[in-house]
């Protein structure tokens, strides 16, 4: 791939920018500067080239994919623009002869942190896929001034710090204020009859302005570009609709709702958060995006008739739900359509993906708050809602339970998750097992009523991220193996199976491994002070905090081994470290607990010198994508220990195997799908599957009964009781004790007999080096280029 520009005109850009925006000559510039000048001149041209791809998309009357999602984690854009674009050397030269280092430019930029975890990082990684396959596709979300939270770890606490990213942020963001939306809040509806013809109008409201701020994401070796268009809340600057009603303070904006509206962005996943203000969020985003896409439609087709023809609405997990009802009020109070046309062309616009069957993240909203806030919206739900029952009621033969079930409102809640059903042309699974368990479970009613609709597509990550653009040793590596093939088609990376036996290639795959994990361990020391021992196991857990994910369960093998060094000094031990970083939820007092009580078992061994050489414990703070970046080319590892059932997908065990790590998992989620790729002897599974664990649950579960005849588990539980690094843990012993909800103890043999297992392989270097290069060698399955391409088929049908 060529790059757009030469070094000299990049150089040449360079200083008329610099010049331009800064009055500076490139000599004289600040790091800062440059950042923000490079950033411009990429910008600007993926501008441009979206700008032709979207023209030539429409004139051959392209079907279109809108992208809604609360979050979109998108990291840092320069280093993977550059890369993709194909630029990155000739801007590296350019930069050297100022006696620039690239790397440190990068540094200047901070992560776009918008989104928790899995869920943003997701959206994140399927533009970059759009892009790369040039599918026509637009992202849409809300321009939090505050992302994610900064983590701190004080005395092993998590504290959390405001993520103000906009200063270097801003830099990728385009401003469209003329394409502004206004959103209405709150008032009240009267309904009017005129001649036989009815009409809603909405009277009272707040109006709030959505303005739009373009991302663009440059895709590899492509010609198209994604854009992500995030809405920001501004009030009106004067509200003509007030002042005539005589409401001054509200006129001027004065108590306007909007600043607040996009503030930040609510740090809690895979749990609900009921506030006003979140249902707020989600409604501004869901109307500012459905208005831009009418607008949009209307403006190639000049009517909306076709609109499911040539657009596919996407809706990421349930949070944008209040498209369907927005569109719906468009449709019916704006352009006037019956109701039963208005809705053949939602249920064939929108598409909906479940990424949790956890019954705490299942999204309903209170009936007086959305009527309060959402008037007009809550009335359409309720007809909605009307006409489905009854629908149910006939396909079903009158199965009154299994609608009243079925039902969108029930018991005073508005359920999200059954209005997406109702409304979607299709709902999807992140990974085979967990489509299968949603059709089983949380949506089994309405599989029974629309099989057809249920679908999977298996998650898939940005590859070139976490490998090409962050892990040389193992590109340069694979390029001299199997040629340059894979960093555009990552189903080529399969060709590397055949070195698997090759003892010259194996070597420096792991002399690469062991450099990676050198320049880690430097990054440690430099950010901490804290020296890793690179002759042992990296053993990786970096995943959002949440019990059902099992970090409690790390810790308690841990603090095992803990006690059986103590015992033994001088047993035969494979050095290990175990890494962690992970954010807990600011309200979630169990996860911050375990956080605390990981990095005690970390301050206690350093304690012990001669012990810490062989066991040790990092926890890192502020996990993000860049973090991520850096530690994926450097693991061993992978923990994937969930309980089986309750990780939909897991993203992040794709980005370690691709690395070369080894996945320690659970039957859970995209595990299966590893396991399924590597084979049973270059993965190390442990644990209870999912019907196990439901038939443990039906049988009843009784923690206490383990605890009580199991030796090491009550060794562990006393160390946590005592106190590890002088604080004690009754809190996190107790509710492994009495409840253990994720039945750590269940599968607490089987993973410690795992570990025991992986650290004996680990023994045998070629057996090790051989697993991590099939490892690598199968993750093309799971690049996003692969699971865009799922969507645009079976889904949205794009192709
Ligand atoms: C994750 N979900 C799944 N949710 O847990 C993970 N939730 O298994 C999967 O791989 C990933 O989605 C992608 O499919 C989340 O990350 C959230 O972050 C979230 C945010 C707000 C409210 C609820």
């Amino acid at each position: 791939m060529t790059s757009p520009f030469t070094e000299n005109e990049i150089t040449r850009k360079l200083t008329e920018v610099l010049e331009y925006d800064f009055r500076v000559s490139p000599a004289e510039a600040t790091h800062t500067q440059i950042y923000k000048a490079l950033s411009k001149i990429v910008v600007n041209y993926l501008k441009e080239k979206r700008s032709m791809f979207m023209t030539d998309c429409n004139s051959k009357g392209r079907k279109q994919v809108y992208y809604l999602s609360m979050e979109f984690l998108m990291g840092r854009s320069l280093k993977t623009n550059l890369y993709n674009l194909g630029m990155q050397d000739e801007v590296a030269k350019a930069l050297k002869k100022l006696d620039v280092k690239i790397e440190h430019i990068y540094e200047e930029e901070p992560d776009a942190g918008l989104g928790n975890g899995g869920l943003g990082r997701l959206a994140a990684c399927y533009l970059d896929g759009l892009a790369t396959c040039a599918f026509p596709a637009t992202g849409y979300s809300i321009l939090y001034e505050y992302g994610i939270f900064k983590q701190r770890i004080i005395d092993g606490w998590q504290t959390e710090l405001p993520d103000d990213w906009l200063p270097g942020g801003r830099a990728w963001l385009v401003p469209v204020p003329d394409q502004a939306i206004e959103v209405h809040f709150d008032g009240e509806i009267y309904e009017k009859w005129e001649q036989n013809y009815h009409s809603v109008s909405h009277v009272n409201y707040k109006t709030v302005n959505a303005v739009p701020y373009d991302m663009y994401v440059s895709g590899y070796d492509s010609k198209g570009v994604s854009k992500l268009r995030l809405w920001s809340a501004e009030s009106m600057s004067f509200d003509m609709n007030m002042f005539n009603q005589g409401d001054y303070a509200k006129a001027i904006g004065a108590n306007n709702i909007a600043h607040s509206l996009t503030k930040v962005l609510y740090p809690n996943d895979n749990h609900l958060e009921g506030k006003a203000l979140r249902l707020r969020q989600q409604y501004f985003m869901s109307a500012a995006s459905v208005g831009d896409i009418v607008m949009r439609h209307m403006n190639v087709y000049g009517t909306l008739e076709n609109l499911h023809e040539k657009v596919a609405i996407h809706i990421n997990d349930t949070h944008p739900t209040l498209a369907i009802p927005e569109l719906m009020r468009i449709l019916l109070d704006d352009c006037g359509y019956d109701w039963d046309k208005a809705w053949n062309i939602i249920t064939n616009t929108f598409d909906y993906t479940n990424h949790t069957v956890m019954a705490e993240a299942l999204e309903t909203w209170d009936v007086d708050l959305m009527q309060r806030i959402l008037p007009r919206i809550y009335a359409i739900i309720v007809e909605i809602n009307n006409r489905y029952c009854a629908h149910l009621m006939e396909v079903t033969g009158g199965d009154s339970e299994k609608v009243t079930r079925m039902s969108i409102i029930l018991d005073n809640r508005v359920k999200m998750a059954n209005l997406c059903c109702a409304a979607s042309s299709s709902v999807n699974g992140v990974s085979k097992l967990h489509s299968e368990i949603i059709k089983d479970s949380v949506f089994h009613d309405q599989y029974t009523v629309t099989p057809d609709a249920f679908k999977n597509v298996t998650n898939g990550i940005a590859y070139r991220r976490w490998l090409l653009s962050s892990n040389q040793g193992l590109t340069n590596l694979l390029t001299e193996c199997i040629g340059d093939g894979f960093k555009k088609d990552a189903s080529k990376l399969a060709d590397f199976k055949k070195f698997a036996t090759d003892k010259s290639v194996l070597d420096k795959l792991a002399a690469v491994k062991l450099a990676n994990k050198q320049a880690f361990a430097k990054y440690v020391y430099n950010t901490t002070g804290t020296k890793l021992n690179c002759n042992g196991i990296f053993d990786v857990q970096v995943k959002r905090l949440h019990e059902y994910k099992r970090q409690q369960l790390n810790a308690m093998n841990i603090i095992a081994d803990y006690i059986y060094l103590l015992n033994n000094p001088d047993a035969d031990f494979v050095p290990k470290t175990y890494i962690f970083a992970s954010k807990a939820a600011p309200g979630y007092y169990m996860a911050k607990q375990i956080i605390k009580m990981i990095w005690c078992i970390g301050e206690e061994l350093k304690k012990n010198p001669k012990l810490n050489e062989k066991l040790a414990v990092v926890f890192l703070e502020d996990y993000k994508v860049t973090l991520s970046e850096i530690l994926m080319p450097a693991s061993e590892i992978s923990e994937q220990i969930s309980l089986a059932g309750t990780e939909a997908s897991g993203t992040g065990n794709m980005k370690l195997m691709l690395n070369g790590a080894l996945t320690m998992g659970t039957y859970d989620g995209a595990n299966v799908e590893i396991h399924e790729a590597v084979g049973d002897d270059n993965i190390f599974i442990f644990g209870m599957s999912t019907p196990e664990v439901n038939q443990l649950k039906a049988e009843g579960y009784n923690p206490e009964k383990i605890y009580n005849s199991h030796a090491v588990i009550k060794s562990v539980l006393e160390k946590m009781y005592k106190g590890i690094n002088g604080a004690t843990f009754e809190e996190v012993a107790n509710s492994l004790r009495h409840a253990d909800r994720y039945m750590c103890f269940a599968d607490f043999d089987s993973y410690r007999g795992t570990q025991a297992k992986a650290s004996e392989t680990y023994k045998d270097k070629y057996l090790w080096n051989k697993m991590s290069l099939i490892n690598i060698a199968s993750a093309g399955i799971f690049s996003a280029d692969r699971a865009v391409t799922d969507y645009a088929r079976d889904i949205w049908k794009l192709i």
